[in-house]
């Protein structure tokens, strides 16, 4: 038998694993992905007071919730794109929760963004990346750290200009390489979406959803605190609500790190 969960306890215990947040508040101010309006868009947060210790409820205080399945921090399921529509168990509810659970490898492109709002990160940069962290493992999740979580407030977190939105992502060669060749969980983002901002003029258009979902991996946008991880050694838990049928959910995306 492993004694590595009483390890993990002890060590949670005595601080030499950090437990790290990486989600974003999810509330009436979180912003939504802006589609072209001949889209139809998705619903922001809306928050009900039910009862609050009042006549409504005098000894419990609870809310009803609304908004888009795929709003703040949240999880894309396989089934979220066309590409990934006949995937088994590739919605919320049927994906087997051991692929909810994965190690991590950060990939550092904040110096390239605040130069480029529109960097993407190319096959050969991922290439740099494991000649100094090693190899991508199967089934890891892949998280993008661009500095974007620091921007708050619509305007800067879309950044649109005249000719859309610009936001860094990954160049599409990588989410085929990321995908295909080193059969990754997914990946993670900390900008509204998986794609870039300028990829929904890309061929596909919006690639990394077009790739990741049709091979069956997931997504994670909108996290933060990525800066806290080391390149490699954490392990990310994202485990999205259990919605029938979901395309995706908000969630709390946690990673165990060594301090
Ligand atoms: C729908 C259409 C395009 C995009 C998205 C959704 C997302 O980014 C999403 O949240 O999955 S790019
Ligand atoms: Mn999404």
């Amino acid at each position: 038998m492993s004694d590595v969960l009483a390890r993990l306890v002890a060590e949670l215990e005595a601080g030499t694993i950090r437990v790290v947040d990486l989600t974003q508040p999810l509330g009436p101010d979180t912003v939504v992905i802006d589609l072209p309006p001949m889209f139809a868009p998705s619903n922001g947060v809306t928050i009900e007071q039910i009862s609050r210790y009042d006549e409504a409820g005098p000894g419990w205080y609870w809310n009803n919730l609304s908004f888009g399945e795929h709003t703040g921090t949240h999880f894309d399921a396989p089934r979220h794109w066309i590409t990934g529509r006949e995937e088994e168990a590739g919605t919320t509810d049927t994906i087997p929760v051991r692929r909810f659970v994965g190690p991590a490898c950060v990939i550092d492109i904040e110096a390239q963004v605040e130069v480029d709002a529109d960097f993407l990160l190319t096959p050969e940069q991922l290439e740099l990346w494991e000649e100094t962290h090693g190899r991508v493992p199967g089934d890891a999740w892949v998280l993008l750290r661009t500095g974007w979580s620091r921007r708050s407030g619509k305007e800067a977190f879309l950044n649109v200009g005249e000719d859309g939105p610009h936001s860094p992502g990954f160049h599409p060669d990588t989410s085929y390489m990321l995908a295909h060749d080193r059969g990754v969980l997914g990946v993670g983002v900390e900008t509204v979406g998986t794609d870039a901002g300028q990829a929904g003029a890309f061929e596909p258009p919006f690639p990394n959803h077009a790739v990741m979902h049709g091979a069956g991996k997931f997504g994670l946008a909108s996290l933060c605190n990525l800066d806290q991880l080391p390149a490699t050694g954490a392990v990310v838990i994202a485990a999205p609500l259990k919605i029938v049928d979901g395309s995706g959910s908000p969630l709390r995306v946690i990673a165990l790190a060594p301090a």
